[in-house]
């Protein structure tokens, strides 16, 4: 896991999309770091070097110097010019569509719930009262999100995807993941991430990813559970 993730208290990236936004945030954040390293250092060289001392008249002065002219104008052109192009590049991998996903969520968020629908089996799951509803998923699989809003903007945030979607109503969104070998029970990964109304707060889920079989007893068992109610 990354630094600012393991300083955020995030959970660990599910998908190989959100690995690569992961690299991509990693690259920037550790470029960050080199650059301020390296303006502290000559900051730091440049006042101790050309601090002024008693009976010093003004050091030389020139108008300009070329080559460090040039250096500090390419290596940071340069610098941003590959950002560019590795953030470009990683987008466009990371909205691609899987029109033939291994499962489909329709994901529909209302002032101040979620309902998780699997068109496939039929099966609904809402929250209800105080209770966070549990988006289960199957580990090594692909997925593809369906998202309606009924009222409002809401954001589908899932932080262990490192990706948020914006839910404008009457504009349904869609996009994929390949979710990796996770399985596991995230209880906060869950958020509406845009501000909705004054419940806004409590608008989250929970995920929970299973084996591959114990997803099929899951869908299983809700069918069971629905056609008894
Ligand atoms: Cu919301």
């Amino acid at each position: 896991m990354s630094l600012d993730a393991l300083l955020a208290g995030l959970d660990p990236p599910v998908t190989s999309q959100a690995d690569e936004t992961e690299w991509v945030w990693d690259i920037y954040l550790y470029l960050a770091i080199g650059v301020a390293a390296f303006i502290a250092v000559l900051v730091l060289y440049v006042i101790i070097r050309f601090r002024r001392r008693d009976g010093d008249e003004l050091p030389p002065q020139k108008q300009y110097n070329v080559p460090v002219e040039l250096a500090y104008t390419i290596i940071p052109l340069l610098i941003i010019g590959a950002l560019f192009a590795i953030t470009v590049v990683t987008v466009q991998a990371i909205e691609e569509i899987d029109d033939d996903p291994d499962l489909v969520v329709e994901v529909t968020a209302a002032q101040w719930q979620w309902q998780f629908d699997y068109p496939d089996s039929g099966v609904s799951v809402i929250g209800s009262g105080e209770e966070f509803p549990e988006l289960v998923l199957p580990a090594n699989s692909s997925v593809t999100f369906e998202l309606q809003s009924l009222d409002v903007i809401h954001s589908f945030w899932i932080t262990a995807f490192r990706f948020k979607r914006d839910i404008i109503p009457g504009s349904p969104g869609r996009f994929s993941v390949d979710i990796e070998d996770v399985a596991g029970y995230y209880p906060n990964a869950g958020v509406c991430a845009e501000y909705c109304g004054l419940a806004h707060g409590t608008m989250r889920f929970e995920v929970r990813i299973l084996e591959t079989d114990e997803f099929a007893d899951w869908i299983a068992q809700q069918q069971a559970e629905g056609s008894q109610g």
